[in-house]
């Protein structure tokens, strides 16, 4: 394999004696049992059945089998030393049509109810997303899901009550909604993720990935003063977004106009949701001048929602993996559209600590090696290695030399899974899976990150931690 990442070498830089890491993981990408005790189908379920296929003939009926495999999984992670477990909730477990007059399905409730039991058992602290991607089929064939707004809201309410009521008493740490951009752009207007929506006939890619992201921040924006006035004070969590998005360096410095494309890019990926989320404003103003009436108008009511509710984040929920501009910045990993470039994630550290100056979390960032196929290969994932120590550093940089607050990182992902609609190529885990077997290994990276955490965070409060 590839061992290049970048010019620099990894310095192993101190961390916060407290900065918690993690890893990550989606329900569909990990769980496998499609159907089983009682689970109802998703828009993931269907769209990785479409023919011809849109997931380069693969789906995730059995995936890691995760769902039949929590005691051996959770059993890897505490062996690495993890602090914290980020998963989510396959909505369709706990309702399996989605709606909120529709039946509980105890089986599903209970199958999370145990995963959790079983991590607190190990010392390792849930952090629970509410949705990645995976909708109920039902609310999508009865009212097109995200593109009904007060439909989606109140059924989404319903669900996340129902989880605030079984498992909040275990869990501190929520997030509503997965990468809203990529929900919104990925599934509603290029239609690579489901439900591939801007493909069905009538469909207006105009003004429905904008009415999707709308749906999004005022679906948060309900649920989370919801935690705040029913559930926070007994159960003492707390609750956020989680926003994704790339750096953007100007393709050339000393132009003015690639540095306000560059800015105006992050406006559009991050600011879209960030405003309204975590500042309660209006979308950005350059929205509005691009997009018109295209964009959604938040409503009096909605505002006063919106800025009800942007107190309440307790946190900002950071994925990352690259940086873009109009050349190639670094060298290529796994997956064409990821580049190492922790120089640009320092600066997004930055761009967002100054705009919305809260406590961020890496939830997911990480990457796949060049070339890296079976165990053979895979286990020894320098580039991995590489590519994580590197990041971490850029932590450093940005919280000791620019003052940023970070306060833990969540790698992407426990273990091999189910890439969305890459299917099964691209391996983004610190364990590898072999899909045939099912056999887990894990690999030199996640040894990497449980020594280097014990060693960075070391140095925090010994005597040599010179760096500060
Ligand atoms: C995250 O999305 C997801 O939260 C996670 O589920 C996923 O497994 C992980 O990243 C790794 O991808 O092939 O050019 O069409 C990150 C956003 C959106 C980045 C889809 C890759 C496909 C680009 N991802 N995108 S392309």
């Amino acid at each position: 394999l590839e061992t290049a990442t970048s010019d620099r070498e990894v310095e192993a830089l101190p961390l916060p004696h407290g900065f918690q890491w993690g890893t990550a993981t989606a329900a569909y990408q990990i769980e496998g049992g499609a159907s089983q005790d009682g689970k109802g189908p998703s828009i993931w379920d269907t769209f990785s059945h479409l023919s011809p296929s849109r997931t380069n003939g693969e789906n995730a009926d059995v995936a890691c089998d995760h769902y039949n495999r929590t005691t051996v999984d959770i059993k890897l992670m505490a062996s690495l030393g993890v602090d914290v477990y980020r998963f989510s909730i396959a909505w369709s477990r706990i309702i399996p049509l989605g709606g909120r007059n529709d039946p509980i399905n105890e089986r599903g409730i209970a199958f999370y109810s145990n995963l959790i039991d079983e991590l607190l058992a190990h010392n390792i602290a849930p952090v629970v997303t509410l949705y990645h991607w995976d909708a109920p089929q039902a609310i999508y064939d009865r009212y097109g899901a995200f593109l009904n707004t007060e439909e989606f809201q109140a059924d989404f309410e319903n669900y996340a009550h129902i989880c605030f009521s079984r498992f909040g008493n275990r869990v501190r740490k929520w997030v509503t909604f997965n990468e809203p951009y990529i929900i919104s752009i990925f599934a509603h207007l290029n239609g690579t993720l489901a439900p591939g929506h801007c493909r069905a006939v009538g469909t207006d890619t105009k003004t429905e990935p904008w009415i999707v992201g709308h749906t999004i921040i005022l679906s948060h924006a309900t649920v989370a003063l919801m935690y705040a006035n029913e559930f926070r004070d007994t159960q003492k969590g707390e609750i956020s977004i989680v926003l994704n998005g790339h750096y953007y360096e100007p393709y050339d410095q000393a132009s003015s106009q690639d540095r306000d494309a560059a800015e105006r890019r992050l406006l559009f990926y991050i600011a879209w949701f960030g405003d309204p989320v975590f500042l309660g404003e209006d979308y950005p103003a350059v929205m509005r001048a691009y997009l018109g009436d295209r964009l959604p108008t938040f409503t009096a009511k909605q505002r006063e929602l919106l800025q009800r509710a942007a107190p309440v984040n307790a946190y900002y929920g950071m994925n990352h993996y690259s940086t873009n501009e109009g050349k190639t910045v670094g060298p290529a990993s796994g997956v064409a559209w990821l580049r190492v470039a922790p120089e640009g994630f320092r600066k997004l550290l930055n761009w967002i600590w100054k705009r919305y100056r809260l406590p961020i979390i890496v939830t997911e960032n990480g990457c796949p090696c060049p070339g890296e196929k079976d165990v053979s290969t895979a286990v020894d994932d320098k580039f991995r290695q590489n590519y994580f120590g590197l990041y971490l550093d850029a932590i450093s940089r940005a919280i000791y030399e620019d003052r940023v607050t970070v306060d833990g990182y969540y790698a992407w992902s426990l273990m091999d899974n189910y890439e969305w609609s890459a299917g099964y190529g691209p391996r983004f885990g610190i364990i590898h899976v072999d899909f045939e077997t099912l056999e887990r290994t894990i690999k030199n990276s996640g040894y990497y990150l449980r020594d280097t955490f014990m060693e960075r965070r070391r140095l925090s409060h010994s005597k040599d931690a010179t760096y500060i």
